[in-house]
Protein backbone atom coordinates (compact mmCIF):
# COMPACT_ATOMS: atom_id res chain seq x y z
CA UNK A 1 0.00 0.00 0.00
CA UNK A 2 1.46 3.40 -0.56
CA UNK A 3 -0.23 6.63 1.09
CA UNK A 4 -0.07 10.03 -1.36
CA UNK A 5 -0.03 13.23 -0.18
CA UNK A 6 -1.84 15.62 -2.16
CA UNK A 7 -0.20 18.78 -1.24
CA UNK A 8 -2.64 21.55 -1.06
CA UNK A 9 -0.04 23.56 -3.22
CA UNK A 10 -0.43 21.45 -5.97
CA UNK A 11 -3.83 21.09 -6.05
CA UNK A 12 -4.86 25.06 -4.88
CA UNK A 13 -3.14 28.24 -5.82
CA UNK A 14 -2.25 29.27 -2.41
CA UNK A 15 -2.51 32.93 -2.83
CA UNK A 16 -6.29 32.69 -4.21
CA UNK A 17 -8.60 31.59 -2.03
CA UNK A 18 -11.49 28.46 -3.25
CA UNK A 19 -9.27 27.85 -7.06
CA UNK A 20 -8.39 24.50 -7.44
CA UNK A 21 -6.21 23.02 -10.29
CA UNK A 22 -8.69 20.79 -11.72
CA UNK A 23 -6.11 19.85 -14.68
CA UNK A 24 -3.82 18.79 -12.83
CA UNK A 25 -5.41 16.95 -9.91
CA UNK A 26 -6.14 14.92 -13.14
CA UNK A 27 -2.98 14.31 -14.78
CA UNK A 28 -1.72 13.44 -11.11
CA UNK A 29 -4.82 10.35 -11.36
CA UNK A 30 -4.07 9.46 -14.22
CA UNK A 31 -0.79 8.55 -13.09
CA UNK A 32 -2.06 6.61 -10.01
CA UNK A 33 -4.39 4.78 -12.05
CA UNK A 34 -1.41 2.88 -14.33
CA UNK A 35 -0.84 0.83 -10.83
CA UNK A 36 -4.36 0.28 -9.69
CA UNK A 37 -5.40 -2.38 -8.45
CA UNK A 38 -2.29 -4.08 -8.34
CA UNK A 39 -0.90 -1.72 -5.61
CA UNK A 40 -3.42 -0.42 -3.08
CA UNK A 41 -3.70 3.56 -2.33
CA UNK A 42 -4.62 5.99 0.29
CA UNK A 43 -4.82 9.70 -0.32
CA UNK A 44 -4.72 12.61 1.98
CA UNK A 45 -5.09 16.03 0.80
CA UNK A 46 -4.28 19.12 2.22
CA UNK A 47 -6.24 22.42 3.02
CA UNK A 48 -4.90 24.66 0.16
CA UNK A 49 -6.52 27.40 -0.41
CA UNK A 50 -9.93 26.16 0.86
CA UNK A 51 -8.64 25.39 4.55
CA UNK A 52 -5.91 27.21 5.43
CA UNK A 53 -7.37 31.17 5.14
CA UNK A 54 -10.58 29.94 6.93
CA UNK A 55 -8.54 28.29 9.46
CA UNK A 56 -6.46 31.92 10.23
CA UNK A 57 -9.58 33.97 9.63
CA UNK A 58 -11.62 32.14 12.18
CA UNK A 59 -8.04 31.57 14.60
CA UNK A 60 -8.63 27.68 14.88
CA UNK A 61 -5.28 27.43 15.99
CA UNK A 62 -6.06 29.22 19.14
CA UNK A 63 -9.14 26.25 19.94
CA UNK A 64 -12.73 26.50 20.17
CA UNK A 65 -14.32 29.63 21.49
CA UNK A 66 -17.67 31.43 21.77
CA UNK A 67 -16.78 33.39 18.70
CA UNK A 68 -15.59 30.78 16.13
CA UNK A 69 -17.85 27.78 16.05
CA UNK A 70 -19.46 28.70 13.28
CA UNK A 71 -16.29 29.41 12.02
CA UNK A 72 -15.03 25.82 12.80
CA UNK A 73 -18.12 24.43 10.84
CA UNK A 74 -17.39 26.36 7.73
CA UNK A 75 -13.24 25.96 7.78
CA UNK A 76 -14.97 21.77 7.80
CA UNK A 77 -17.27 22.47 4.73
CA UNK A 78 -14.84 24.16 2.79
CA UNK A 79 -12.62 21.21 2.96
CA UNK A 80 -15.50 18.85 1.97
CA UNK A 81 -16.02 20.70 -1.11
CA UNK A 82 -12.15 20.21 -1.85
CA UNK A 83 -12.69 16.99 -1.27
CA UNK A 84 -15.53 16.38 -3.44
CA UNK A 85 -13.71 18.46 -6.55
CA UNK A 86 -10.91 15.02 -6.02
CA UNK A 87 -13.17 12.71 -5.33
CA UNK A 88 -15.19 13.52 -8.28
CA UNK A 89 -11.96 13.58 -10.42
CA UNK A 90 -11.42 10.00 -9.35
CA UNK A 91 -14.58 8.41 -9.82
CA UNK A 92 -14.90 9.98 -13.02
CA UNK A 93 -11.97 7.86 -14.51
CA UNK A 94 -13.47 4.77 -12.91
CA UNK A 95 -11.36 4.43 -9.36
CA UNK A 96 -13.43 3.26 -6.28
CA UNK A 97 -12.21 6.93 -4.09
CA UNK A 98 -14.16 6.98 -0.84
CA UNK A 99 -14.02 9.68 1.41
CA UNK A 100 -13.13 9.11 5.30
CA UNK A 101 -13.49 12.69 7.31
CA UNK A 102 -10.76 12.91 9.54
CA UNK A 103 -12.53 15.23 12.04
CA UNK A 104 -15.09 11.96 12.88
CA UNK A 105 -11.65 9.40 12.81
CA UNK A 106 -9.24 11.04 15.52
CA UNK A 107 -8.64 13.02 18.40
CA UNK A 108 -5.74 15.52 19.42
CA UNK A 109 -3.63 16.65 22.13
CA UNK A 110 -1.32 18.95 21.82
CA UNK A 111 -0.96 19.25 18.11
CA UNK A 112 -0.75 15.63 17.89
CA UNK A 113 -3.15 12.60 17.22
CA UNK A 114 -3.59 10.94 20.16
CA UNK A 115 -6.73 9.06 19.28
CA UNK A 116 -8.15 7.21 15.64
CA UNK A 117 -10.59 4.94 14.32
CA UNK A 118 -8.69 3.09 11.31
CA UNK A 119 -10.17 -0.31 11.32
CA UNK A 120 -12.87 0.95 8.39
CA UNK A 121 -10.09 2.71 6.61
CA UNK A 122 -8.06 -0.93 6.42
CA UNK A 123 -11.16 -2.84 5.32
CA UNK A 124 -12.26 -0.51 3.14
CA UNK A 125 -8.16 -0.51 2.10
CA UNK A 126 -8.77 -4.49 1.70
CA UNK A 127 -12.17 -4.51 -0.93
CA UNK A 128 -10.08 -2.44 -2.95
CA UNK A 129 -11.34 0.83 -2.59
CA UNK A 130 -8.84 3.92 -2.47
CA UNK A 131 -9.71 5.74 1.24
CA UNK A 132 -9.51 10.13 0.68
CA UNK A 133 -8.59 11.80 3.85
CA UNK A 134 -7.62 15.06 3.99
CA UNK A 135 -6.50 17.91 6.58
CA UNK A 136 -9.59 19.30 8.82
CA UNK A 137 -10.49 20.25 11.63
CA UNK A 138 -10.38 18.10 14.95
CA UNK A 139 -11.66 17.36 18.12
CA UNK A 140 -8.28 18.87 20.73
CA UNK A 141 -8.00 17.49 24.51
CA UNK A 142 -7.10 20.78 25.68
CA UNK A 143 -8.04 23.37 23.06
CA UNK A 144 -11.50 22.19 22.34
CA UNK A 145 -10.95 21.89 18.73
CA UNK A 146 -7.71 22.20 16.62
CA UNK A 147 -6.64 22.15 12.88
CA UNK A 148 -5.32 18.67 12.25
CA UNK A 149 -2.54 18.18 9.24
CA UNK A 150 -2.98 15.70 6.39
CA UNK A 151 0.87 15.20 7.62
CA UNK A 152 -0.01 14.43 11.16
CA UNK A 153 -2.61 11.89 9.49
CA UNK A 154 -0.02 10.08 7.20
CA UNK A 155 2.26 9.62 10.01
CA UNK A 156 -0.36 8.09 12.43
CA UNK A 157 -1.59 5.69 9.00
CA UNK A 158 2.14 5.26 8.53
CA UNK A 159 2.25 3.36 12.06
CA UNK A 160 -0.56 1.70 12.25
CA UNK A 161 -1.07 0.50 8.39
CA UNK A 162 2.82 0.23 7.53
CA UNK A 163 3.27 1.44 3.85
CA UNK A 164 5.66 0.49 1.96
CA UNK A 165 5.90 4.27 0.87
CA UNK A 166 4.55 7.44 1.17
CA UNK A 167 5.31 9.86 -1.31
CA UNK A 168 4.16 13.82 -0.90
CA UNK A 169 3.55 15.83 -3.97
CA UNK A 170 4.51 19.44 -3.61
CA UNK A 171 5.00 22.08 -6.27
CA UNK A 172 8.61 22.07 -6.11
CA UNK A 173 11.06 19.53 -6.85
CA UNK A 174 11.48 17.99 -3.20
CA UNK A 175 13.15 19.48 -0.14
CA UNK A 176 15.94 22.33 -0.58
CA UNK A 177 18.39 23.15 1.81
CA UNK A 178 16.56 26.83 1.90
CA UNK A 179 13.98 28.48 0.76
CA UNK A 180 13.80 26.90 -2.85
CA UNK A 181 13.05 30.76 -4.09
CA UNK A 182 16.24 32.02 -3.18
CA UNK A 183 18.86 31.57 -5.16
CA UNK A 184 21.42 28.94 -4.95
CA UNK A 185 19.14 26.51 -3.56
CA UNK A 186 20.08 22.98 -3.84
CA UNK A 187 17.74 19.93 -3.81
CA UNK A 188 18.57 17.37 -0.84
CA UNK A 189 18.31 14.06 -2.58
CA UNK A 190 18.60 12.25 0.73
CA UNK A 191 17.66 13.57 4.36
CA UNK A 192 17.99 12.03 7.78
CA UNK A 193 17.38 13.20 11.22
CA UNK A 194 20.98 15.25 11.28
CA UNK A 195 20.17 17.01 7.80
CA UNK A 196 19.62 21.17 8.74
CA UNK A 197 17.18 22.97 6.36
CA UNK A 198 15.83 26.70 5.86
CA UNK A 199 12.59 26.60 5.77
CA UNK A 200 9.68 29.31 5.59
CA UNK A 201 6.02 28.47 6.56
CA UNK A 202 4.79 31.05 4.17
CA UNK A 203 1.83 33.34 4.92
CA UNK A 204 -1.25 30.94 4.60
CA UNK A 205 -0.14 28.30 6.25
CA UNK A 206 -1.49 27.37 9.58
CA UNK A 207 0.05 23.75 10.03
CA UNK A 208 3.54 24.69 9.66
CA UNK A 209 4.29 24.49 6.24
CA UNK A 210 7.25 22.46 4.40
CA UNK A 211 8.78 22.25 8.05
CA UNK A 212 6.09 20.08 9.84
CA UNK A 213 5.90 18.12 6.54
CA UNK A 214 10.04 17.00 7.32
CA UNK A 215 9.46 16.60 10.94
CA UNK A 216 6.52 14.00 10.32
CA UNK A 217 8.36 12.26 7.37
CA UNK A 218 10.95 11.52 9.88
CA UNK A 219 8.69 10.39 12.13
CA UNK A 220 7.49 7.40 9.54
CA UNK A 221 8.55 3.80 9.54
CA UNK A 222 8.97 3.53 5.75
CA UNK A 223 10.57 5.34 2.55
CA UNK A 224 9.38 8.79 1.97
CA UNK A 225 9.37 10.09 -1.03
CA UNK A 226 8.99 14.42 -1.65
CA UNK A 227 8.82 14.87 -5.18
CA UNK A 228 6.96 17.79 -7.54
CA UNK A 229 3.31 17.40 -8.07
CA UNK A 230 3.06 18.97 -11.38
CA UNK A 231 5.74 17.07 -13.57
CA UNK A 232 4.28 14.25 -15.23
CA UNK A 233 5.97 11.23 -15.10
CA UNK A 234 7.27 11.89 -11.40
CA UNK A 235 4.77 9.56 -9.53
CA UNK A 236 5.06 7.06 -11.73
CA UNK A 237 9.20 7.22 -10.84
CA UNK A 238 8.35 7.26 -7.17
CA UNK A 239 6.13 4.37 -7.09
CA UNK A 240 8.70 2.81 -9.46
CA UNK A 241 11.50 3.45 -6.80
CA UNK A 242 13.62 5.21 -9.49
CA UNK A 243 15.65 8.17 -8.80
CA UNK A 244 13.63 11.93 -8.59
CA UNK A 245 12.46 14.34 -5.81
CA UNK A 246 14.27 13.90 -2.15
CA UNK A 247 13.85 10.47 -0.45
CA UNK A 248 14.08 9.78 3.21
CA UNK A 249 15.04 5.88 4.20
P1 LIG B 1 -0.28 21.57 2.55
O1 LIG B 1 0.54 21.19 3.76
O2 LIG B 1 -1.19 22.73 2.77
O3 LIG B 1 -0.99 20.42 1.96
P2 LIG B 1 1.89 21.36 0.69
O4 LIG B 1 1.94 19.94 1.06
O5 LIG B 1 1.75 21.64 -0.75
O6 LIG B 1 0.73 22.12 1.46
P3 LIG B 1 3.52 23.41 1.80
O7 LIG B 1 3.27 23.36 3.25
O8 LIG B 1 2.85 24.50 0.99
O9 LIG B 1 3.20 22.01 1.20
O10 LIG B 1 5.07 23.41 1.55
C1 LIG B 1 5.58 23.45 0.23
C2 LIG B 1 6.17 24.82 0.02
O11 LIG B 1 7.23 25.01 0.95
C3 LIG B 1 6.77 24.97 -1.35
O12 LIG B 1 5.87 25.72 -2.14
C4 LIG B 1 8.07 25.74 -1.11
O13 LIG B 1 8.12 26.95 -1.79
C5 LIG B 1 8.11 25.98 0.40
N1 LIG B 1 9.45 25.78 1.00
C6 LIG B 1 10.04 26.61 1.91
N2 LIG B 1 11.23 26.15 2.27
C7 LIG B 1 11.45 25.01 1.59
C8 LIG B 1 12.54 24.07 1.53
N3 LIG B 1 13.64 24.21 2.26
N4 LIG B 1 12.42 23.00 0.69
C9 LIG B 1 11.29 22.82 -0.05
N5 LIG B 1 10.23 23.68 -0.04
C10 LIG B 1 10.30 24.76 0.77
O1 LIG C 1 -2.81 21.45 4.49
C1 LIG C 1 -4.68 21.73 6.90
O2 LIG C 1 -4.13 20.54 6.39
P1 LIG C 1 -2.71 20.55 5.65
C2 LIG C 1 -6.20 21.63 7.00
O3 LIG C 1 -2.49 19.11 5.27
C3 LIG C 1 -6.90 22.90 7.22
O4 LIG C 1 -1.69 20.99 6.67
C4 LIG C 1 -8.34 22.81 7.52
C5 LIG C 1 -6.34 24.08 7.17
Amino acid sequence: MIIIKFGGSVICDKEKPFSFNKKTVEEIVDEIAIFYPEKKFIIVHGGGSFGHPLAKKYRIRDGLNEKNIIGICKTHEAMLMLNKLIVEIFLNKNLPAFPFPPSAIFIMEKGEIIDGWVKNIEEMLNKNFIPILFGDVAIAREKGVDILSGDQIITYLAKKLKPEKVIFLMDVDGIFDRNPMEKDAKLIELINEEIKIEADTGKFDVTGGIRNKIEEALKMPCQVYFINGMVRGNIVKAIKGEKVGTVKI
